[in-house]
This record gives C-alpha cells, structure tokens and sequence, in this order.
C-alpha cells in the first residue's frame, strides 16, 4: 500500500467551500484504491492564519507543506485583510510558492546554441514531384572550434567557471560524433582549466524538465537540439517570455581573458511574434528587457549595468505592492500589462543606478 501526505490549504472565502468538494474527490479515491492511500491534513494558511497566528504561512503550515507529497489549496485573500493591511494573505502565497519551488530554485543555465550551421543550413530539397525532401546536418571542424570557444569564454566569464554540458545524438549521427570529439578536444587543448561532460539530446531533453540542476553550467549543442532544448528550459521559470537570448558573432569578452574583445550581436527574447496575444497588451517584456541587459554585457562590456538591470526585473517581478502578486503579466498568472512592468523596471532601475 502506498501513502501519501496530502496538506490541505483550504485558505478564505471561497476557498474551504470548493476545496471540500476536491476533497471528497480524493477520500473516494482513497478509499476505492487497493494500493494507494491518501491522508489528508489540513492546515492554517492565509487571511484565517492572519487571524490565529498572525502570519499568512505560519512556519507549522510551512514545514507541513515541505513534508508532504502534494498540496491542495483553495484560495485566499478578501476585504477582511487588505489591500491597505500591513500583513496581507497574498504575502502568504508568494512566499510559499518561492519556498516550494523546489528544483527551479538554484537552477542557473545558458544555453549555448550554434545558429549558422547544421541542419537549418546545410543541402536541402523537395525532390521529384513532392515525394521526398531531405534535409542535411553538416557540421566542419572548424565551425565546432568556433562555438566551442564561445561557450569556453563565457564558462570562463563565470568565478569559478561553469561546467560545460555538451549535447549531441553521437550514438546515431556522423556529424555528431565529430562534435563531440572537436568538443573533447578543443577544450582539452585550449581550456584544460574547464570541465567538459557530454549527454545526449533525448537524455538532456528529459533531465531539463525532471533535475535541471544537472545541467547547470553552459550548455552547449548544434543548431536544432538549441532550437528545442532553449525553448524548453523556459518551462522552468515559468514563461517563454521571461528569457533573453543573444546572437553573437564571436567570443565574447572575458575577465579573465582581457584579450578577448567584446563582440557584436543580436539580441532577442527567446519567443516569437506571438499572434495569440498580439495587440492586448499583455506581453512579457522581460525577455526583451534582459536581452538589453545580454547586450549591454557582451557587447558593450557594461557588466555593472547589465546585472543592475537584472537585479531590477527581478525586483519588479517580486513587487507586492502591485495587487500582491508583483508586477507580473498574465503569462505568469499576474495582471500587469506590458508597460505597467516597464515601468515598475525603470522605477527600481533608477534607484539601482
Ligand atoms: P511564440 O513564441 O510566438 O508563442 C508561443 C506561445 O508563447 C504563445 O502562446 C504566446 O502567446 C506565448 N508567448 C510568447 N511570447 C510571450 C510573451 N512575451 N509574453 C506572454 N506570452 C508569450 O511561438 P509560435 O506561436 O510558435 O510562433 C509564432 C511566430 O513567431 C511564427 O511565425 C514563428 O516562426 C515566429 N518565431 C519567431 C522567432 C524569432 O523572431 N526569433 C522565434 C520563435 C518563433
Ligand atoms: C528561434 C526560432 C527560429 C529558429 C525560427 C523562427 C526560424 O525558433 O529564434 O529560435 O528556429 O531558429
Ligand atoms: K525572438
């Protein structure tokens, strides 16, 4: 028989009303099952713990959360507690979903992606009247050197330098195996001070959304397995439209090689145009915003600047003053619209600098 500890924050208004009704839900499926068993243990959270014990999340309810296999929660907040209260309920529910987000806390990756080679470059065609196309991964020597010493230079950017993850499907692809083998030994030759592991894509594609930690560090691959593994890292914080990404023309600038000069790029949030949602309002700004911040790195060697921008966002994002939720848009399930953010992040920006 397997058990598992379900906390129950039922939470205000509403909230115990519905949440009584999941339970039932869930002590039927308790009691059918032959081999699994669910307790449920409820706890204080919320306006109600303002009202009992003075704290939104009290650290009983914390601990409880922390221990258990799952939480089910209702809802909370009402007139009763704010919006002008010093101790408000939604203080409550942001501190729980930080203290709970488990694996994404201390998750650090970037994703170094090669973008003029391979698949989307290499020979392609539609062939006789449509009923073959083929399209070809090529890779040379030389255009694994190239992206192997960005990656190098930007693990090296890094006190101490990050790990470099390699990702290829050598256990298939030709060219893969030459990208593992320029890998192993351009670092081996030119950055012995680096650590270097190799993975293949459906592994790493896999360990992104299960133990991300895993891979923290650079991570390095051809053009169409960045393609899919960027994207994909963005389920991690949360939203595509939270991530920045930067085009480079070569190495960028490095502490710790003064000789390296600040390269040229392109700088964009990691999505695309999205149509669903075009002309609302509502879009994400913040992975444009931190692109700024890429480009005032890379290119423009403006390392102080760039981290007060992001030390800004991630404020914006935190700010309670905003509803309670902090500043954010409804991709992360916030009310803001894309310039009240922008405006949150100039507001905080101008204090940082
Ligand atoms: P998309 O990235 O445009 O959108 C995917 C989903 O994410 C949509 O539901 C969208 O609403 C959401 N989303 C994206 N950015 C967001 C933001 N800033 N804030 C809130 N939500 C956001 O991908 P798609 O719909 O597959 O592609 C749409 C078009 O964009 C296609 O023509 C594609 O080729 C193009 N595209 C361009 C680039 C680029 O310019 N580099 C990158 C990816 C896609
Ligand atoms: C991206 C996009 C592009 C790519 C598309 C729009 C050609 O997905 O910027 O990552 O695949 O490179
Ligand atoms: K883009």
């Amino acid at each position: 028989l397997k058990q598992y500890r379900i906390v129950v924050l039922p939470g205000d208004g509403i909230g115990p009303s519905v949440v009584a009704q999941a339970i039932r839900v869930l002590e039927l499926i308790s009691e059918t099952s032959s081999t699994t068993k669910l307790i449920l243990e409820p706890h204080d959270f919320g306006g109600c713990a303002i009202d009992k014990h003075g704290d939104p999340l009290p650290p009983s309810t914390l601990k409880a959360c922390q221990e258990a296999d799952a939480i089910l929660m209702g809802s909370v907040g009402g007139p009763k507690w704010g919006p002008e209260a010093k101790v408000r309920p939604e203080q409550g529910l942001l501190r729980i979903r930080k203290e709970l987000a488990g694996d994404c806390q201390g998750v650090d990756m970037i994703v170094i992606r090669e973008l003029i080679g391979g698949l989307y470059f290499g020979p392609r065609q539609e062939q006789g009247d449509g009923d073959t196309a083929y399209d070809t991964m090529v890779y040379s020597v030389s255009e694994v050197q190239r992206i192997t010493r960005v990656a190098a230079q930007i693990a090296l950017a890094a006190n101490p330098p990050l790990a470099i993850h390699s990702i290829d499907k050598a256990n298939v692809l030709a060219s893969s195996r030459l990208w593992r083998k320029v890998v192993t030994e351009t670092l081996k030759n030119e950055y012995p001070q680096l650590t270097v592991d190799h993975y293949l894509v459906d592994t790493a594609a896999m360990l992104i959304v299960s133990n991300p930690k895993k891979l923290n560090g650079v991570i390095l691959t051809e053009n169409m397995f960045g393609d899919i593994l960027s994207d994909e890292t963005s389920v991690i914080p949360g939203s595509l439209g939270l991530l920045p990404s930067a085009s480079l023309a070569g190495a960028p600038a490095s502490p710790a090689d003064p000789s390296f000069k600040p390269t040229t790029g392109i700088y964009e949030p990691i999505h695309g145009s999205a149509p669903d949602i075009a002309g609302k309002g509502i879009a994400n700004p913040v992975g444009t915003i931190l692109s700024a911040a890429m480009l005032l790195r890379y290119s423009l060697g403006l390392e102080k600047e760039a981290q007060a921008v992001e030390a800004a966002v991630s404020k914006s994002l935190d700010d309670e003053s905003i509803g309670g939720y902090g500043a954010r848009t409804a991709d992360l399930g916030g009310k803001a619209t894309t310039v009240e953010l922008g405006d949150r992040v100039i507001e905080t920006l101008k204090q940082l600098l």
